[in-house]
């Protein structure tokens, strides 16, 4: 008798146990969601047409800078940025927060020779996070657009993941700092982006003064073209040349 007690308790423990691990798998992989039904939590099914995880990691070392980042194109905003040059790290959180992007950055570089090789290589990785993250980008909206305002500031990105690296700046940043970061680094870092992401991106300053706002300004601009551009509304690849991959 004791042994068969053992053996049900064994069972039930097992069940448990294999459900929790099918449910914390189901939810790392947004298979279902947790909603909250009145007093009690619920895990409900998501379609599996939204199912597809668009996450990606890349990692990239060389002599000069050593990055990581890690991106999710279904994200919510969350941002956990580590680089050494704090205005940097404050635009790139402008880029998650405003993208919709969960983003996980780990930048180090010789920014003791400046800030250029850190600001170039991480932009270059992250666009290239979002391009693994895209896939084959069946489905996407593929381009995005935001003009926006920072106080008297006004910038406008527009943006093709068309696959084929193009980059046209009319920022006209005069060489000056934001606390250690050069502000011409906004081009190269955007230039950088286009040839990670490998997609057609333009950015320009529209009218602006203050050079905080410009460029963060462009960021967000970014931010939010990028947030329409990644979308998914349909099923179909948004090309009649059939890849926006070569
Ligand atoms: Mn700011």
């Amino acid at each position: 008798m004791a042994i068969q007690c053992m053996i049900a308790a064994g069972f039930v423990c097992c069940s448990v146990w294999l459900s929790l691990v099918t449910l914390r798998w189901a939810l790392s992989r947004r298979v279902c969601v947790l909603q909250r039904r009145r007093s009690s939590w619920v895990c409900v099914t998501k379609d599996w047409a939204t199912v597809m995880v668009r996450r990606a990691t890349v990692r990239r070392e060389t002599r000069e800078t050593a990055i990581e980042v890690t991106v999710d194109l279904d994200g919510t905003g969350r941002c956990d940025i580590e680089t050494p040059i704090a205005f940097l790290s404050h635009m790139v959180e402008q880029l998650g927060r405003h993208g919709g992007l969960d983003l996980t950055v780990r930048a180090r570089g010789d920014v003791e020779i400046d800030g250029h090789h850190t600001t170039e290589d991480l932009a270059i990785v992250i666009g290239r996070a979002i391009a693994d993250a895209l896939g084959d980008k069946r489905g996407i909206r593929r381009y995005g657009e935001a003009t926006l305002p920072m106080d008297e500031a006004l910038c406008q990105v527009a943006l093709d993941l068309s696959g084929r690296t193009y980059f046209v700046q009319r920022l006209s940043l005069p060489k000056a700092k934001l606390g250690t970061f050069d502000v011409e680094l906004a081009e190269v870092f955007f230039e950088g982006f286009a040839r990670g992401a490998q997609c057609n991106l333009h950015v320009r300053k529209i009218e602006g003064e203050n050079l905080h706002h410009i460029v963060e300004c462009s960021f967000k601009c970014l931010a939010r073209a990028l947030r329409d551009a990644v979308r998914v509304e349909g099923t179909e690849l948004p090309s009649t040349k059939g890849t926006l991959t070569e």
